[in-house]
């Protein structure tokens, strides 16, 4: 802790730094300032304070020497989703009240000024979220430690929706962001493409590119809020080689700028998805780029600090997140050999200490394979190390299960082509085989996760090295999702258990003496109230809509997917339409259904789910016979911000996916640390919060993955489902004979279809365990007091799935020297 004289010097230096980045960075008076400069200026202000701190946490680190029991950690990513910055460093830099002040002497708002600030959202979802999560716990648990990124210049892009559709923008968010990063003019590093190898006199083999493209760091600093240290998320930026001098001067200016074309192509855009042939190849080509850059300076900051790189894997560790970096070992392997004069076994050894892998899905086309002929093209010296690799790895095989030519074609790091998702023939280099390959250690990110990943996806590796496969259970950061988003809640927690959860999240469990005391009970529900007009105000500005604040809160956000079944939820609400309709004067309990989630551009199915929730919201919101019975509204543009608004007026927590399809979830343990009740399946991270709260205290539903897989292998037929059930029969024809799409037949016929032939994700079958478990829901919401006391236990029992724990089990088993002599 820091004296308090320090603190208040600090401040002062704080408040001083505000003054200046008026006058000497945007060259005007703060008298009269807009909340646009007033957020630059904070902003400016800050990072002042951040670079001393960055500065100070490097010398800690490098002091450590090669004794250290955790290594340095480098987390590569292409994806940090980090949405707003300026509220988490004034937290952290505990200048939220003095800023706040100062404002007021200019006639500005904080909140104003905060609501200025655009998202970074360079990452699609829960993955992207997890690893800007990680960055927060990295800094508090003060691990040495640097995430490595890509500087995208367009994020996640921009939600529209038009006539009920969603239309993609561009996401332009370095626009009007204010100055964050610290560029590094220094740290710059040529990463090449194409061109071939070449073996000298001495058989030593030379990769000459015939493109090479600079990367330059940009870093952004992330604080920790319980001492002055700091975490790094550093993030490439490619620079042009300068412009060919010959044909400009000849007038041919696409020529001269090719270079420029290429490198900016790097940076453009964080990719929804990859299902066009163009984008695989740039996409590729982000992957090596992001890996070249980012191991290039692991290795020289090695060197720098210990001479010798005997000692890499053993000070430092190489962290995949998820299959996207996959490339890290081969490039690693380049670096040493050819860059470094090591031989193969010592290169060898150093990657596998250094590397380890997560996997975040077991959806197997998220599993990236790449053509070998356009690996061969863009990448021939990695391709050349990962067939070595690859003869090593068959080589030892053949030792210890001799004769099992099928292992050997089922494990090798090249799919021949003879069958496979890609077909065709074409051979490829699947990229989980070589980080499976070159890890020491590869979880998953739930319990379930982790063991149905070792018996399907990686069943062979996992009999191969059952010792290498473990599981560590995703968290999220209590400082931006609790702290930051839910002031209120916030402060009651404080005055009752102290404010030591914001530091240790485990100290929620001493709510859970707390949770029948009928007060808190009632402040808890007056918390919750106060956040859910906060909601409805941003409802009537969005979309027009007025919704009835007493209402159930019922709320699903996340990507449109199928397998999360936004599909099921609007099942459920057309059902309950139809029953007010035909009942409207029974005693129903007021529910507002929320959805919120963006549909990758090229997914036609999550589109039309997209389309159907603003058809059936239409219908349901303008029947004067429902009235505020029952409302559905879709809030566009799904993101970290809107998402920090959204989960604190939660009542209830939508996470029904099919049991074995959510890897774990992050969103449901958002929702359960603000005291919003879960409506789940037996999946995922919702397993183990059901365990961590009491599964009494939460609302269980649908079949488990053991009896989704048996009914998958019988013979599912969904149709029997429908037969069965008259209520369910009437939802589907109702959208079958185009009741929200004005009479319109077609719109929806592929869709109802795929319900009726296939229904991949069970939810004919699910759906009536759904209804009648959110008929439990209505009953409890309805005891208003029992609702707020199911609420407190849910908070209690929250304590587990804070980062900080997450990341303290990553250091204990994956990070630490031990976990590699283990
Ligand atoms: C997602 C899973 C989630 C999980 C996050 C973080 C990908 C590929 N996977 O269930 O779908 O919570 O990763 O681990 O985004």
């Amino acid at each position: 802790m820091k004296k308090p004289t320090a603190l208040a010097a600090e401040d002062k230096a704080l408040r001083a730094a505000f003054e200046t980045a008026y006058e000497r960075e945007l060259a005007q008076s703060s008298h009269g300032a807009t909340p646009q400069a007033a957020l630059h200026a904070a902003a400016i202000a800050c990072r002042e304070t951040l670079a001393r701190r960055w500065a100070q946490t490097q010398v800690e680190d490098a002091a450590r020497g090669d004794k250290a029991p955790v290594r340095r950690v480098h987390y590569l990513s292409m994806e940090f989703l980090m949405g707003r910055a300026l509220s988490n460093a004034l937290a952290a830099l505990k200048l939220a009240a003095p800023l706040d002040a100062r404002l007021a002497e200019q006639g500005l708002s904080l909140g104003d000024v905060l609501e200025r600030e655009p998202d970074a959202a360079l990452g699609n979802g829960g993955l992207g979220r997890l690893a800007a999560c990680f960055l927060d716990s990295f800094a508090e648990l003060e691990l040495p430690s640097f995430g490595y990124g890509l500087r995208y210049r367009y994020g996640m892009f921009t939600q529209l929706i038009q006539q009920g559709r969603q239309l993609e923008q561009p996401d332009d968010w370095m626009r009007d962001s204010p100055a964050w990063e610290l560029p590094r003019h220094d740290l710059r590093y040529a990463v090449g493409f194409g061109g071939r190898v070449e073996v000298d006199a001495s058989g030593v083999r030379r990769w000459m590119p015939a493109d090479r493209i600079e990367a330059q760091a940009f870093d952004f600093i992330v604080p920790a809020h319980h001492s002055q240290r700091v975490s790094t998320l550093r993030q490439w930026q490619a620079m042009a080689a300068p412009i060919e001098f010959k044909p400009f001067c000849d007038g041919n200016y696409a020529r001269a700028a090719r270079h420029q074309v290429l490198a900016d192509a790097l940076n453009w855009v964080l990719y929804p998805d990859d299902s066009t042939e163009a984008g695989r190849e740039l996409r590729l080509k982000q992957e090596a780029f992001l890996v070249s850059a980012s191991l290039q300076d692991l290795v020289a900051r090695h060197l720098r600090e210990f001479g010798s790189l005997h000692n890499l894997g053993r000070t430092n560790a190489i962290h995949l997140n998820d299959t996207h970096p996959a490339l890290a070992p081969a490039e690693l392997m380049r670096l040493l050999l050819d860059e470094h004069g090591l031989g193969w076994d010592e290169a060898w050894k150093i990657t596998r200490q250094a590397v380890a892998y997560t996997n975040h899905t077991l959806m197997p086309e998220a599993l990236e394979t790449w053509a070998v002929r356009m690996f061969e093209n863009l990448l021939p010296r990695h391709l050349e190390i990962i067939y070595e690799i690859n003869h090593r790895f068959l080589e030892e095989l053949k030792l210890r299960f001799p004769g099992d030519h099928a292992l050997a074609a089922r494990v090798s790091l090249i799919d021949e082509g003879s069958h496979g998702q890609h077909g065709h023939g074409e051979r490829r280099v699947r990229m989980a085989s070589l980080a499976l390959v070159a890890s020491h250690r590869v979880n998953g990110v739930a319990a379930l996760h982790s063991d149905l990943m070792v018996q399907t996806i990686f069943a062979d590796y996992a009999r191969i090295w059952p010792e290498r496969f473990h599981n560590v259970t995703n968290g999220v950061t209590p400082r931006r999702w609790l702290q930051q988003a839910n002031p209120a809640l916030s402060t009651l927690l404080d005055g009752r258990i102290g404010d030591g959860w914001r530091k240790d999240l485990a100290e929620l469990a001493e709510l859970k003496p707390l949770a029948a005391d009928r007060e808190l009970g009632a402040e808890f529900l007056a918390v919750k109230r106060a956040n859910k007009e906060r909601l409805a105000a941003v409802i009537r500005r969005e979309l027009g809509v007025s919704v009835n604040v007493d209402s159930l809160f019922d709320i699903q956000i996340k990507r449109i997917h199928e397998y999360k079944r936004q599909l099921l939820n609007l099942l459920h609400v057309i059902a309950r339409y139809q029953a007010i309709r035909d009942n409207p004067g029974a005693d129903w309990v007021p529910r507002t259904v929320i959805i919120a989630g963006k549909a990758a551009s090229a997914y036609q199915m999550a589109k039309s789910i997209v389309r159907l929730a603003h058809d059936v919201a239409r219908v349901i919101n303008s029947d004067p016979r429902v009235g505020d019975r029952l409302k559905l509204v879709f809030l566009p543009n799904y993101g970290v911000t809107l998402a920090e608004t959204i989960i604190p007026a939660a009542d209830l927590s939508e996470q029904i996916s099919t049991a074995g399809t959510e890897a774990s979830g992050t969103g449901n343990m958002k929702f359960g640390m603000n005291g919003a009740l879960t409506i789940g399946t037996w999946d995922g991270a919702n397993i183990e919060m059901a365990e961590a709260m009491g599964v009494e205290n939460m609302f269980v539903f649908g079949l488990r993955a053991d009896a989704v897989a048996r009914i998958k292998q019988l013979g599912y037929d969904p149709r029997l489902y429908v037969e069965e059930n008259r209520q369910l029969k009437r939802v589907i024809d109702a959208i079958a004979a185009g009741v929200f799409s004005n009479g319109d037949t077609e719109r929806y016929r592929s869709l109802v279809d795929s319900l009726l032939q296939r229904d991949v994700y069970l939810l004919m079958a699910d759906f009536a365990d759904y209804v009648a478990t959110q008929a439990k829901v209505d009953a409890l919401f309805a005891d208003r007091a029992a609702w707020g006391q199911r609420a407190l236990r849910n908070i209690a029992g929250m304590g587990p799935f804070s980062s900080d724990r997450t990341i303290a089990e990553y250091v204990d088993r994956v990070w630490s020297v031990k976990s590699l002599d283990s």
